[in-house]
């Protein structure tokens, strides 16, 4: 995942804090330290730091336990919070208003425009838009191609011509286009660093184009100078917003993230990986839940949407919260999960699921596990499949009959089946309020502490 360092000390912090016999001011002082150590690990900036953790000592130590909460929760819910404020508290999501809607992306050399371009296409895409690219790197040799590439890739119209030379140029003979499409995504030239000679070309063709957003792309590994980067583009360069880019494999992306937040400019989107598909909204209680351990039920139901339609997708949450689920919602839930990804990905946005440390082979089995299941109810009978709870001892030894697969595999969809009603109950009416949902864990923490 994502900060796998920075998450798993800070999830042994807070799991030193649930299994401790009582709070006091030593426990608190100790895990102000703890976390100190974890942010300033992850590169973050250290009056940054000490703000954060003064802010978690005062109301820790100040503050009355709220109704229905022991103080080990309240303790747990006060770091959360704050977290969540660190990051920037509201998640700010790019509502496409008019036609085109155009989005540019800005940015230093190799920080991941073209790629973002991409994967930019291949969202919104997928969520039923009509996309073009446009590029107008005019200064990068191979920069034509490699959109051309990323175009193909993402299956979507690409406007660029590696004959001219001027990006307004560009602009403007491709204009009769746009109209045809929903979303026009603009990838532009870097340069080494912010200079005049970047800020006026970025002024031009903002002037000419008029993005309806001008995100910053900036990558993670530079930790926290970010902070001066995004704050020179914002300054100069009129950005809406940011997208950190290779937010995989790098310990200092906590850095880059705070730095970012901080910059004036909101981070709407992260990127994860090289690939098309390696792209998040940028949420900020969702991102600490699953930095902590608690899961991220949003971004699930958004991955949801990656693979199946968005209303089903909606349905399928809704159903989910409420408890009301059979065996052939567990099942095509489980399958749509197979599609969206590595299950492994998937389980530490599941509240409560990370805790499992579900072993590895377990996660990869997975698939073929479905497989099986899927031939087993169609040996099911229909009362069967809406209410499992009437599997008995003989109704599995007949459906194994009749299906071929082996009764143990049997019982353990139906046990699989028990366990997520079990969660989605627990988690049930807390959606989006920690503290209500740890209070469903019964004053554990979902990390198992
Ligand atoms: N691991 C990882 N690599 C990424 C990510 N985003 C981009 N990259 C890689 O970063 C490198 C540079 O990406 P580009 O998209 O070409 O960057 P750019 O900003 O367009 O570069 P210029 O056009 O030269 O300014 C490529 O090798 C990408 O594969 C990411 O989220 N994770
Ligand atoms: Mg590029």
């Amino acid at each position: 995942m994502v900060l796998e360092k920075l998450s798993e000390s800070l999830k042994n912090t807070l799991q030193k804090i649930a299994k401790s016999l009582f709070v006091d001011e030593k426990l608190i002082n100790e895990l102000i330290k703890d976390i100190q150590r974890a942010l300033l690990q992850s590169d973050v900036n250290v009056r940054l730091v000490f703000d954060l953790t003064e802010k978690i000592k005062n109301r820790a130590l100040s503050e009355e336990t709220a109704k229905g909460l022991t103080k080990k929760e309240q303790i747990i819910n006060i770091v959360y919070e704050e977290l969540v404020n660190f990051l920037g508290k509201e998640q700010h999501k790019i509502e496409v208003k008019q036609k085109p809607f155009k989005i540019m992306l800005v940015g230093l050399f190799g920080s991941g425009k073209t790629t973002t371009a991409g994967k930019l296409a291949k969202f919104y895409t997928k969520r039923g838009y009509k996309v073009a690219l446009v590029g107008l790197d005019i200064h990068r040799p191979a920069a034509m191609e490699q959109i051309e590439q990323i175009g193909k890739h993402a299956n979507v119209a690409v406007f660029s011509d590696k004959k001219i030379k001027d990006p307004i140029e560009i602009w403007n003979n491709f204009k009769s286009e746009y109209q045809n499409f929903d979303i026009l995504i603009i990838d532009t030239a870097g340069r080494d660093a912010l200079s005049h000679d970047l800020i006026s070309e970025i002024e031009e063709v903002n002037d000419l184009i008029k993005p309806d957003e001008n995100l910053l792309v900036i990558s993670a590994d530079i930790g926290q100078a970010a902070q001066k980067q995004a704050e020179q583009f914002h300054k100069s360069c009129g950005i809406s917003g940011i997208i950190v880019s290779k937010m995989d494999g790098t310990a200092k992306g906590g850095g880059a993230l705070t730095a970012c937040s901080v910059s004036g400019a909101p981070i709407k989107f992260i990127g994860i990986g090289e690939k098309i598909d390696d792209l998040e909204q940028f949420n900020p209680a969702g991102f600490v839940g699953r930095i902590l351990g608690m899961g991220d039920l949003e971004a699930l139901l958004e991955k949801a949407k990656d693979v199946i339609k968005e209303e089903d997708a909606e349905d399928l949450g809704k159903r989910f919260l409420k408890g009301e689920f059979n065996l052939i919602d567990l099942y095509e839930q489980m399958e749509a999960m197979s599609k969206m990804g590595p299950l492994s990905s998937i389980v530490e946005m599941i509240p409560g699921f990370s805790s499992l440390k579900l072993p590895k082979e377990m996660l990869q089995v997975q698939e073929g596990k479905l497989k099986k299941w899927k031939i087993a109810m169609n040996s099911m009978t229909k009362a069967e499949l809406e209410d499992p709870e009437l599997i008995d001892g003989s109704r599995v030894e007949r459906i194994s009959r009749g299906s071929g697969i082996p009764t143990n595999e049997i019982r353990e969809l139906v046990k699989q089946y028990r366990q997520s009603k079990k969660m989605v109950k627990m988690f049930k009416g807390s959606k989006g309020d920690m503290s209500k949902f740890m209070k469903k864990f019964g004053g554990r923490l979902p990390m198992g502490g």
